[in-house]
């Protein structure tokens, strides 16, 4: 077998039992790269007064990770910078926080070189190196430029944007063009796949030489959607454990004769939370009788926080849940408790299954994998209902759920109702679907089909050779 290099922005595999990365991505990697002898690259979060390559090599719990550090000025250029003030915003529709700079640009550009001449020496002929999110897109046009000739795929994490959102972005044809120095090209659903493909023939003047194969810019390479899950096996073993227990029954203690109603994202813009504290309280507004029955728990640990639309999202929730608290509590309740705490893993396990409604409305996202959490944490002969928004990339999967548009409070609000209102049967029926679904496609299904795919014959019809 091949070995697997995998390459994301920031390496953090879980330290152990319980640990408290936040973030999809992370999480993933750790348990797709379990089963591999293989390596893990990227930045350590650590800056460094001057860049050197230095490399740091480190086994956690069965990854083996090799680490770099950056300088700040990459951190405010590439990261802060060009990934989370360029890209980040554009790709989840947010034109009016999408900030255009030339200096992004050249940060962005610099430390794709840097991480390529870092782990050149690292590669072996047989490698296999699979690239992650929008972070490192030139990453193996960087490589190609070193001599790499191994396969390389690539796999983003966000939704790729409708034609006339990405055509916004100057220098789009680079980062285009730089995609097809992959040798396979992964989305999280097929309207990414399709977005993709639009603006290769629309705009590259591109074709579609085979079904899942793109031509232009002289090279050909493989798309394919390939939807992300969560680690089951994992998720079940943390279900039973003490931690998640302890907190399984702190919960059902602090919500008697009340439904608990849960929604759990790093503090995003892309998540929709704004609209979904109003929707909660249109809820509360439309439905008096219902009031003293409910609790709301929004944990949402902070992110990204030098950026400043993060701090502005986090005054207006802050405000919002204020508002509402001050609005409608009463001397033993409260409507809603919004934490930004960060919880351990099992913790949080234990209070998806406490709750009888999820709330997961993001405005856009990836894929979402809060939504497949919450399902695997339902207990089967009681089970909780899902509302989900229409546009995460897991409304593709999850059709059992109660779809919503998240820019509407009403929507919310009503899908709220109907879920504290859904008999037993219903709930069993539709949470079987969504938890079979859950299971099958979990992280090591998306990890194989994307290997056995990136292994598979390329795009022009030759087989790997090993
Ligand atoms: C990106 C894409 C895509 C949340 N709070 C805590 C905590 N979390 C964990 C959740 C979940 C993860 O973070 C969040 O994953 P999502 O998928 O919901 O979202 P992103 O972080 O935006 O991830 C997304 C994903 O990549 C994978 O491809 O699905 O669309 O945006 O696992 O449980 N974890 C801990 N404490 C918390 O307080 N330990």
């Amino acid at each position: 077998m091949s070995r697997l290099i995998v390459v994301s922005n920031r390496v953090n595999p879980p330290s152990g039992e319980g640990e408290e990365t936040v973030g999809g991505l992370a999480m993933a990697l750790a348990a797709a790269l379990r089963e591999y002898s293989g390596l893990w690259f990227g930045w350590s979060g650590k800056t460094t007064k001057k860049f050197t390559g230095a490399l740091q090599m480190e086994k956690i719990d069965g990854v083996t990770a090799a680490v770099i550090d950056l300088e700040a000025q990459d951190l405010d250029e590439y990261y802060n910078g060009y990934a989370n003030k360029t890209l980040w915003p554009l790709f989840h529709y947010r034109t009016d926080l999408t900030a255009y700079d030339r200096i992004y640009g050249e940060g962005y550009s610099r430390v794709n070189k840097r991480f390529a001449e870092t782990l050149r020496p690292l590669i072996e002929p047989d490698d296999l190196i699979w690239v992650h999110d929008y972070h490192l897109i030139p990453l193996a046009r960087e490589l190609r430029a070193l001599g790499v000739k191994n396969r390389i795929g690539f796999f983003l994490h966000i939704p790729w944007p409708a034609h006339q959102v990405f055509t916004t972005l100057p220098g789009h044809s680079r980062l285009v063009e730089a995609m097809f120095d992959y040798d396979l090209v992964g989305f999280q659903t097929a309207e990414y796949r399709h977005a993709f493909e639009e603006y290769v023939l629309s705009e590259a003047g591109g074709a579609q030489s085979a079904p899942g194969q793109l031509s232009a810019y002289g090279r050909t390479l493989k798309v394919g959607a390939f939807p992300i899950g969560i680690d089951a096996k994992d998720f079940a073993r943390m279900l039973k454990s003490p931690k998640a227990r302890r907190m399984h029954d702190l919960m059902t203690a602090a919500t008697v004769f009340r439904s608990l109603i849960v929604g759990v994202d790093r503090l995003d813009y892309s998540k929709g939370l704004p609209e979904r504290f109003e929707g909660y309280e249109r809820f509360l507004a439309d439905n008096p009788d219902m009031r003293r029955e409910v609790l709301m728990l929004q944990i949402a640990p902070v992110s990204r926080e030098s950026v400043e639309a993060y701090q502005d999202i986090r005054g207006r929730l802050d405000a919002l849940s204020g508002r509402i608290n001050g609005e409608y509590a009463d001397v033993d309740w409260n409507p809603i408790r919004y934490v930004n705490k960060n919880y351990r893993r099992d913790e949080l396990a234990g209070i998806y299954g406490a709750a009888r409604v999820g709330l997961v409305t993001p405005l856009r996202d990836g894929m979402n994998l809060v939504a497949k959490e919450f399902v695997a944490a339902q207990p089967p002969e009681d089970p909780g209902v899902l509302i989900l928004s229409r546009f995460a990339g897991a409304a593709g999967q999850m059709g059992q759920a109660l779809l919503v548009n998240p820019n509407s409070p009403e929507e919310i609000a009503d899908a709220i109702k109907r879920a504290l209102s859904m008999e037993k049967a219903e709930r069993i029926r539709r949470w079987s679907a969504l938890f079979e679904n859950v299971q099958r496609e979990d992280v090591t299904a998306w990890r194989d089909a994307f290997v056995n795919a990136l292994a598979g014959p390329v795009a022009n019809g030759a087989a790997l050779a090993s």
